[in-house]
């Protein structure tokens, strides 16, 4: 028995090392792997079970809070690209390591590929909605690469081992055209894979064809001389855990209603529109904003009023939560007196005049007034079951966030934007404050501690919409702090008390910085 190893000999120069023959055997194995599966997955139209969007969605769920907001935080809506790149980073380094265990003991890379496999089929099956044929791709995949893999080790051995009947150099050339055509086989996959789900992307032609009616009850008129009331659909922030963006093909898409109702019903969504549309300007935003932060806008959305539909359905006495569903599994709940107490709780098929964007929920979300994203505003909605919230927590609940969530007060400077030069005289500060529900009736402005100004008001069409706010300073050379508060229509002040987001909202003063020039 040998207790040391003996000492390599010292490397001959144009011998490839281990870890480089790993590295040439492994990436373009792993990348068989992923492309194959990736292009079953489009293929079988069920893009849900590529592994590595099911591994990076497995992540998301299992974050802990804190790395989660920070992920927020740092990368804002990119923190979905940066995770992909962490796994496809993890993954280029399994890939490595599998290359350079088979170029030593072959049975020991397969068993490693193995793994690669299983750990790509767990994530899948831990997918809600996932079924066993979900774990296809990975598994074709697997073993497409595995073949990949022989014949790439097999011209290996030849490669590196001195193999005096041939010359090294045919040798080394046939090495070459084996992960050659592996990593072409790889690339080729990928990027099949990439343009058959943007031609297969039913979601976006299924929009195409989609034809709003006019609203039966139409917005409130805009109060005159408004401008950027409205965030754009492209400018709206977008916050879900959704690596890729459901497609959804409206004509075969159904919700339905079901739990301690008298009657399940189940609709359509030309049943939808054929409901009396209501139209109305709503302020949606995220309870991970920070005080100060973008992840707040307000839209014109078009939809079917909740109420009716769930009276219709019958809902038991003793229900009072109502948990959505998504195609994706996300569940969200919302207290059904939040439905039944006036508000425009609806079912939202249309945003700023368009039929509903992809990333906002298409073909329908819903959107309740008043309360946090996470608590009302489902996207790519599927089921509402009415049930009761000791029976059961939604998604963010079941991470420590709040059963219930309505809006904070909130008032945020947008102009000047912090830690920027200005010039002296007459600034315009100005920004937006919300309250949904209650309202705002003041907002104040205080420049370095000093004495509270009112903001002039613009109106607002209801107290579900934010006001835009502003008030002119007379700015004087040097460094100067501006705060801003607001007051609901109830008469509260928005506290100054700093808290962060979690678990039910952000609150504190936005205070920023500017310097004035001389
Ligand atoms: N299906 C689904 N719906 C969802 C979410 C999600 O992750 N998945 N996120 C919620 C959260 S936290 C917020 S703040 C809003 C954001 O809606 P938006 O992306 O259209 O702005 O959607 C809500 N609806
Ligand atoms: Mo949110």
């Amino acid at each position: 028995m040998t207790v040391s190893q003996p000492r390599p000999a010292a490397r001959r120069p144009g011998r490839p090392t281990r870890l480089a023959t790993g590295a040439a055997i492994g990436l373009p194995t792993a990348g068989v792997a992923l492309g194959v599966a990736q292009i079953v997955a489009v293929a079988s139209s069920r893009p849900r079970s590529a592994p590595v969007l099911a591994v990076g969605a497995a992540v998301i769920d299992a974050t802990p809070r804190p790395l989660k907001d920070f992920a927020i935080r740092q990368f804002g809506t990119n923190d979905k690209l940066v995770l992909l790149c962490g796994v496809y980073l993890v993954l280029a380094v399994f890939a490595v390591g599998l290359g350079a265990l088979t170029v030593r003991r072959r049975a020991a890379g397969f068993a490693g590929l193995a793994v690669f496999v299983g750990v790509g089929c767990a994530a899948v099956l831990s997918r809600p909605a996932s079924t066993v044929v979900d774990v296809l791709p990975a598994v074709v995949g697997g073993a497409v690469a595995a073949g990949a893999l022989l014949v790439q080790v097999r011209s290996s051995r030849t490669a590196t081992t001195t193999d005096a009947a041939r010359p090294r150099l045919l040798n080394r050339r046939q090495f070459l055209v084996t992960t050659g055509a592996a990593t072409a086989v790889a690339a080729a996959s990928g990027a099949g894979g990439v343009v058959l789900g943007r031609t297969n992307a039913a979601g976006s032609r299924s929009r195409a064809s989609v034809r709003l009616p006019a609203p039966a009850d139409p917005a409130p008129a805009l109060p005159a001389g408004l401008s950027d009331f409205f965030t754009a659909n492209r400018d709206f922030y977008r916050v879900d855990t959704a690596l890729t963006v459901p497609q959804i093909d409206a004509r075969t898409w159904r919700l339905t209603v079901r739990g301690a109702v008298d009657r399940p019903v189940t609709v359509t969504f030309d049943d939808l529109l054929r409901r009396p549309l209501r139209e109305r300007d709503i302020t949606l935003n995220c309870v991970s904003n920070e005080v100060g932060g973008p992840y707040v806008g307000t839209a014109r959305w078009l939809g079917v009023p909740l109420a009716p539909l769930l009276r219709e359905a019958g809902v038991r006495a003793g229900a009072d939560q109502l948990v959505s569903r998504s195609t994706d599994g996300m569940t969200i709940g919302t207290p059904l007196e939040a439905v039944f107490d006036g508000r425009d709780a609806m079912l939202v098929v249309g945003m700023n005049g368009e039929p509903l964007p992809l990333e906002h929920g298409f073909p329908v979300r819903l959107l309740v007034p008043g309360l946090y994203g996470y608590v009302g505003a489902c996207k790519w909605l599927t089921e509402l079951e009415v049930t009761t919230f000791d029976a059961f927590d939604p998604y963010w609940v079941r991470r420590g966030w709040a059963e219930r969530a309505p809006v904070k007060t909130a008032s945020r400077i947008d102009t000047p934007r912090p830690l920027t030069t200005i010039a002296p005289g007459t600034v315009r500060i100005a920004g937006v404050a919300w309250a949904q529900r209650r309202g705002i009736s003041a907002v104040e402005v205080s420049v370095d501690s000093g004495q509270w100004q009112p903001a002039r008001l613009a109106d607002g069409p209801s107290p579900d919409t934010w006001r835009q706010w502003v008030h002119d300073w007379d700015a004087t050379p040097g460094l100067h702090t501006i705060r801003v508060r607001a007051t609901d229509g109830r008469g509260d002040v928005q506290p100054e008390a700093r808290a962060g987001t979690f678990p039910d909202g952000a609150t504190g003063w936005h205070t920023i910085s500017v310097t004035v020039s001389a």
